[in-house]
């Protein structure tokens, strides 16, 4: 570990370097290509000179970066800490490039080179540090605070190995390890003089100071290093660079010292290991509980090594008085992972700067500020106290006590109500209790939101009705969004450019303005640049299908999309029940009216979700049926891309006419991709479940195919459910239910499908297939009939474009900023930066 000298000598900015002129760009790319890399020739891999771009343009964050920090210090800047155990970063370089206005130059640079951005690009390896939702949305947040210049950094784990690779073999799903870092990560630098030290295990007792007062003390703890790795995070055109802090797990120097030297060689490495092991898989689960006792270690390690560095930045400019600690800072738990930093800041203040309990339950539940982001029952975390008790004592104590004080509030609330107590208390009875990890973030948070309007009002009524109950005030929504830096400008540079040339640039940074497109609705001229915008990134999406499955997409079908985790609520099965039944009409010649498509879908399972799995089987042995089939040729091609992932749908966005948004009502919380696709011109056809409501009270409800029952109808349903029947009533799901049971799409592997067969065809069915199948394709005939008339289509098309402001993460992140961190924007001009280098 490297130590922090007391005596600080501060190096000014490198006089004639790279810190901020720009007129050098072309000098240090060649500089670190030669020299820092030691190359000389391109060859036939882009990877060094990727490299080279990388730090050259890293150059340029740094000085940025410094001065952000430099600004926060100084003026005792109120900021918020963003925790999540997923950050889905995606590629960092074209990002920077269009962050910093850097374009020009970077192609200038380029040109001697003989090759340019796009080409690069390609050798960098996705940042997959996230599943799906969740983490991505962090990461446009991250984009967002940056872009506003709020005093947020980003704290998360440097995963070894991010989301797995996804093949397709026959049709099944293959994960294979993503070693991303394999090729060096040129953005982040590390910083190993502020490692901090993580504690697991041991045990705990008490001790009376010199004043005679009882102190509880952790010992014998086997302690982990938590290296951080700093990510500059920047801002769009603003000089603002914000930080990612992602900490690696490292074994302390004890380890090395002490065990090898005691001569037990091969348990110290055992022991090295296990340290090493935290940070070494993010856990692919994607809404669904992991209960595994390595991801509690995860959680704790990001939750204490953050805290504790919030906690010595406060005592390097405040000293050691804790008293106005809550006005400088805030919390925001992305969903219950990192919850335990409530027990955990309560630990260090009580523990480490002996607050009593009051003064440090009064700063943690000032500070803390909890986002929920799923109402499926199994993603709500739960650890059993038992393992707690092992790996995390102290913190047991303290969830403890927290819950018997909690508890005596509910008691004042509801006297007598036993049963109430049983069901409010962080700890869940049973034979083997458990820690209900979202109560502990709801009774220590002063503010718990969550991601789209109908999901919040659901909390409020189900999921935590008697914590609303108890505290109406604590409970917000703040819809999500996501950047249109990545999401417009960056993916889709054509239409960009287009929409420049119409209504200026403004919208990059102030995305309200896009609805300012709504004035060229009727223009004839611009449907036909509108048009052309589509057709090119269609062909962008055409190469990438064919390079990945060899299938042959057309441009002049309509695009019809559905890319996001598998997941039986989400309700791919839907789609593929609709593609075998535009199958089935192909093949008895009912082709009237009917729009050519190519389908596509995209996602990954997680491993041990056996149903997902299945899907992915049945969504590629259709589209292999389908897809050979001469007579469908004209009107249908289906195809499953592999390895799904941020960059693909940079691709995918911008080419999609058609965005299936087609979850079970009141299950999917938000929808982030729902947003991506508007943005870009697609039009949804979706349920009335999360962001989707919002999506199309935006846009106007003739702008929306609707279909499927709605989430107040769902109880009612299910009570009287009767899939066979709705299967025998419908010639259509009939027709549909023959063929997959028909062995259609599986000839040569015999009850392959039966589980999804059975699924459907259950009374139990949770996601109502068949329930909502008729609506589905009642709403896909409108589709048609839409996408029939160009004039019209391209109107609606350009609509949602215009009225995708809402969804732009500035706004989000404005009302969290507004409504729950309180902050200041920064400022930094470019003298700001000059005088710095000075
Ligand atoms: C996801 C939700 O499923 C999705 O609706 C939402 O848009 C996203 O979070 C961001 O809020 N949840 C997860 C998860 O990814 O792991 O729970």
């Amino acid at each position: 570990m490297v130590k922090q000298s007391d005596q600080v000598c501060v190096v000014k900015g490198w006089q004639e370097g790279p810190v901020i002129d720009e007129s050098t760009l072309k000098d240090d790319l060649t500089r670190h290509f030669y020299y820092t890399l030691g190359r000389d020739k391109v060859g036939e891999s882009q990877h060094y000179l990727y490299h080279a771009l990388a730090l050259t343009i890293r150059d340029r964050l740094v000085a940025r970066c410094r001065e952000t920090n430099q600004q926060i210090k100084q003026e005792k800047r109120r900021k918020t800490a963003y925790l999540s155990l997923e950050f889905l970063m995606g590629r960092a370089l074209g990002n920077a490039v269009l962050n910093l206005d850097l374009d020009e130059q970077v192609s200038s640079a380029l040109q001697e080179y003989c090759t340019t951005i796009e080409t690069i690009e390609d050798a960098e390896h996705d940042a997959g540090l996230g599943n799906g939702g969740l983490g991505r949305l962090a990461a446009c947040f991250l984009d967002s605070c940056a872009s506003l210049a709020l005093p947020v950094i980003g704290y998360g784990l440097r995963y070894e190995y991010g989301m797995f690779n996804q093949s397709i073999k026959d049709g099944n799903q293959i994960e294979q390890p993503d070693n991303w870092l394999r090729e060096g990560h040129p953005w982040e630098l590390s910083a190993p003089e502020h490692a901090k030290r993580v504690k697991f295990g041991g045990y705990v007792q008490s001790y009376t100071d010199k004043f005679g007062r009882e102190h509880r003390q952790w010992m014998g703890s086997q302690d982990v290093l938590a290296v951080p790795y700093d990510v500059p995070v920047p801002g769009y055109k603003n000089n603002i660079v914000n930080t990612l802090r992602l900490w690696k797990s490292e074994a302390t120097d004890e380890f090395n010292l002490t065990e090898f030297n005691a001569g037990s060689y091969s348990e110290a490495v055992a022991q090295k290991n296990l340290a090493e092991q935290i940070t070494m898989v993010l856990y692919p689960n994607d809404s669904s509980e992991n209960g595994k006792e390595l991801r509690l270690r995860q959680q704790y390690f990001l939750s204490s090594a953050s805290i504790q560095d919030v906690v010595d930045q406060w005592l390097s400019q405040h000293g050691e008085s804790f008293s106005d600690f809550a006005d400088f800072h805030a919390f925001q738990l992305n969903d219950t992972h990192p919850s335990i930093a409530v027990a955990e800041l309560m630990r260090i203040l009580i523990d480490d700067y002996e607050l009593d309990w009051n003064d440090a339950w009064q700063i943690t539940t000032k500070t803390m500020a909890y986002t929920n982001h799923t109402l499926l029952p199994e993603a709500l975390e739960k650890w059993s106290v038992s393992l707690f008790s092992k790996l995390l004592p102290r913190i047991l104590e303290i969830v403890y006590e927290i819950n018997a004080r909690f508890l005596a509030q509910v008691a004042q609330q509801w006297p007598g109500d036993v049963e109430k107590q049983r069901a409010l208390s962080l700890i869940e009875e049973g034979d083997e209790p458990q820690i209900r990890m979202a109560y502990l973030a709801i009774v220590g948070s002063y503010s718990v939101n969550g991601v789209a309007a109908l999901h919040t009002e659901l909390l409020k009524a189900g999921l935590f009705k008697e914590f609303y109950a108890l505290w109406p005030d604590k409970f917000n929504n703040k819809t999500n969004g996501v950047t249109p830096r990545r999401w417009l400008a960056h993916c889709n540079p054509v239409l960009s450019e287009l929409i420049g040339e119409k209504i200026g640039h403004d919208w990059v940074k102030n995305f309200s303005k896009i609805s300012d497109l709504r004035r060229f609705y009727d223009d004839k001229s611009f449907h036909e640049q509108w048009q052309n915008a589509k057709r090119e990134n269609k062909q962008r999406l055409v190469d990438l299908v064919k390079a990945r499955c060899d299938i042959d997409f057309d441009v002049s079908m309509m695009f019809d999309v559905q890319v996001k985790r598998i997941h039986e609520y989400k309700r791919q099965l839907l789609n593929i029940l609709h593609v075998i039944h535009l199958y089935d009409r192909i093949r008895r010649g009912d082709t009237q009216g009917l729009v050519p498509r190519c389908v596509l879908l995209g996602g990954k399972a997680a491993p041990g979700y056996y149903m997902a799995k299945k899907i992915i089987k049945l969504i590629n042995n259709v589209a292999e049926v389908i897809n050979k089939d001469p007579q469908a040729a004209p009107y249908l091609r289906v195809a499953f891309l592999p390895n799904y992932n941020v960059t693909a749908m940079e691709v995918i966005c911008p080419a999609t006419d058609l965005s299936e948004q087609v979850s079970t009502a009141g299950k999917e919380a938000s929808g982030t991709g729902n947003m991506k696709f508007m943005m870009n011109g697609a039009l949804t056809i979706g349920t009335l479940d999360g962001a989707n409501i919002e999506i199309r009270d935006a846009v106007g409800a003739d702008n929306f195919f609707l279909f499927g029952a709605q989430a107040h109808e769902i109880d009612d349903i299910k009570s009287r459910y009767n899939p066979e029947h709705l299967i025998s009533q419908n010639s259509d799901l009939k027709n549909v239910m023959q063929l997959l049971e028909s062995g259609h799409f599986n000839l040569f592997e015999p009850c392959l499908f039966d589980d999804i067969t059975n699924a459907i065809k259950s009374p139990h069915d949770p996601w109502l297939v068949a329930h909502d199948f008729e609506s589905y394709v009642a709403a896909q005939k409108e589709v048609d009939k839409a996408y029939a008339d160009r004039t019209y289509w391209t109107q609606m098309s350009i609509l949602n474009t215009a009225a995708s402001g809402l969804f732009s993460s500035d706004r989000t992140i404005s009302q969290y900023s507004e409504d729950i961190w309180h902050l200041e924007p920064l400022n930094i001009s470019e003298t700001d930066l000059t005088t710095a280098k000075s």
